[in-house]
């Protein structure tokens, strides 16, 4: 007899997610659902406004990603109006991109994957001197891992214990037999994860030297930026290396080790072993490096051939949104995209907790859309990144996952799993850190013959525009889409990467990443899911992104009338 299975929401994560699972006999899951629970609506508030204010706005489509969608935003609106922007602006913008990124992942990491391969009690009985040993086995220079640093963590995660003030510990799955770290490998990620509340906020700061502030930066507009004066400060410019090397260092020293020293640990748990089960990846090429080059290369993989990955055909996007609370009548380019609500609620039977409202996997059942590449489900994040450019011979990243193979010992295969999926965002992380201070160096060159940093747009209100933009975001591709007439947006889509990973089933019954990497998997316990959270987790969810708005009633607050060119 099969049983469903109910988590809402996932924690730790941007957002509203429910995954319904059901499990046969043996606990294994042979049905996956995956919903976002709350509507946003920011493709629909955007109609009627001016193209400058674009950027602005769609960066409140979240609150982690917030540069990814406003540079998008503000770049989508250049590409329609057939704006070059100046160099220096290029590399200001993938500098900032540079500082996100390793904010984001190491935010990911430790703070809302890390406890699912990190068990806290079980680091509460670890020997410090021990651990201090073992953690020069991942890296010569541990940080955070000294005997004496190592007992201070301990005695202060039993001081909530102890207290019952168990804070970010409390409502964990502990004890599930598919965490496999020792204790003494436990008390090592800990510390690693206060520490890194320390170092993210470095990462924050890099972010706000050129974007004015984070979250939520400031120094994007249509046509170039406004960092001038911290682009021709040398002090400024000195403080973002500063920082970086902080963040850097700690990426080595820390996040890096904590991956090898996952792969060690979790190399034969077959709960991480799978996990990758949609084999088509698309990533966009992103972060300009000095010669106009990017450092990851864009494409498509189709069926797990990598010899086989082409050039992405923007023509072959498209949304479907039979099973997503929306009306369309076909799946629909993005260009002509519609965002129309249909909710058709939920639906009551029984789970393992009991009667519940859940789930209508043969209706409508998410706020998501489901994006697809030629009628194709398709993963994107850090995994289909590296995939794509080591598919097209990219020297640094074939190096570094090669490298990363080695020093695990593990298969090429073990790529293909939620182990791997985890390790590629760790290995992306790595690359540009390292590889973003060639950026930070052309910039630097270019000023001394160069200062520009912005082209004045023009918006001629009898003409009518379209234009698109794409880029990497911390969880995969992001594309956003215009079309201008009479000098105000008349449509916008974003397609966004948790779309692509977390969208409902389409028309013709195909699965998307998130359900799909759940089928086979087996649970020890279908009441604590422990399991079925770190496979999510590893796609780094976020839903205000999937479905972009704040709570949307409809209802005009009042009229704005804006002319394009301020005259
Ligand atoms: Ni809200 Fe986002 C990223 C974008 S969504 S975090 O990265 O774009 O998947
Ligand atoms: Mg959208």
């Amino acid at each position: 007899m099969s049983k469903r299975v109910v988590i809402d929401p996932i924690t730790r994560i941007e957002g509203h997610l429910r995954i319904e699972v059901e499990v046969d006999e043996n606990n294994v899951i042979n049905k996956a659902w995956s919903s976002s629970t709350l509507w946003r609506g920011i493709e629909v508030i955007l109609k009627g406004r001016t193209p400058m204010d674009v950027g602005l706005i769609v960066q409140r489509i979240c609150g982690v990603c917030t540069y990814s969608h406003y540079r998008c935003g503000t770049e989508a609106v250049e590409n329609a109006l057939g704006i070059q922007i100046p160099l220096n602006a290029k590399y200001l913008r993938s500098l900032m991109l540079t500082s996100l990124f390793m904010h984001d992942h190491i935010v990911h990491f430790y703070h809302l994957h890390g406890l699912d391969w990190v068990d806290v009690v079980s680091a509460l009985s670890a020997d410090p001197a021990k651990a201090a040993q073992i953690a020069l086995k991942y890296t010569d220079k541990p940080i955070a891992a000294g005997e004496g640093e190592l007992r201070a963590v301990q005695e202060r995660v039993k001081g909530f214990v102890e207290t019952g003030k168990l804070g970010p510990f409390a409502n964990a799955y502990w004890g599930n037999g598919t965490y496999k770290f020792t204790p003494e490998q436990n008390l090592i990620a800990l510390s690693h994860y206060l520490k890194a509340l320390e170092v993210q906020r470095v990462a924050a700061e890099m972010l706000a030297i050129f974007g004015g502030k984070s979250p939520h930066p400031q120094s994007l507009v249509v046509g170039g930026v406004t960092s001038v004066r911290d682009m021709l400060s040398p002090a400024r410019l000195q403080e973002w290396k500063q920082k970086h090397e902080i963040v850097t260092d700690f990426i080595l020293r820390a996040y890096q080790a904590d991956i090898v020293m996952a792969a060690e640990a979790f190399g034969t748990e077959p709960s991480v072993l799978g996990g990758v089960n949609v084999k088509n990846f698309m990533a966009t090429n992103d972060f300009v490096l000095a010669n106009g080059e990017y450092l990851f290369d864009q494409g498509v993989i189709m069926n797990g051939d990598l010899a086989g990955v082409s050039d992405i055909n923007p023509d072959l996007i498209a949304e479907d949104v039979s099973h997503a609370w929306y009306n369309a009548d076909a799946p629909q380019h993005p260009y002509d995209g519609t965002t129309i609500p249909n909710y058709t609620g939920f639906v009551e039977r029984d789970t393992v907790y009991g009667k519940l409202p859940t789930l209508d996997g043969d209706g409508k059942y998410s706020w998501v859309k489901s994006p697809r590449y030629q009628g194709e489900p398709v993963e994107v994040g850090p995994l289909s990144c590296l995939l794509v450019s080591y598919a097209r011979g990219n020297k640094v990243v074939v190096d570094a996952v090669n490298a990363l193979l080695a020093r695990t010992g593990l298969p090429v295969e073990a790529l293909f799993t939620t182990l791997g999926r985890t390790a590629a965002r760790m290995l992306q992380t790595v690359i540009v850190a390292q590889e973003g201070l060639k950026t930070f160096d052309a910039l630097l060159t270019n000023i001394q013959s160069d200062e520009t940093t912005y082209v004045k747009p023009h918006i001629d209100p009898s003409k009518e525009y379209v234009g698109h933009a794409m880029m990497e975001a911390p969880r995969g591709m992001l594309s956003h889409w215009i079309r201008i007439k009479n000098g105000v947006i008349e449509n916008y889509q974003a397609v966004v990467p948790t779309t692509w990973n977390a969208g409902p089933v389409d028309a013709n019954g195909k699965i998307g990443p998130y359900e799909a990497s759940l089928i086979g998997l087996k649970l020890e316990d279908p009441t604590k899911p422990l399991e079925v959270i770190r496979i999510i987790h590893s796609f780094d969810p976020c839903m205000a992104c999937s479905v972009h708005v704040m709570d949307f009633k409809g209802q005009a607050l009042s009229e704005f009338r804006v002319s394009p060119n301020g005259q």
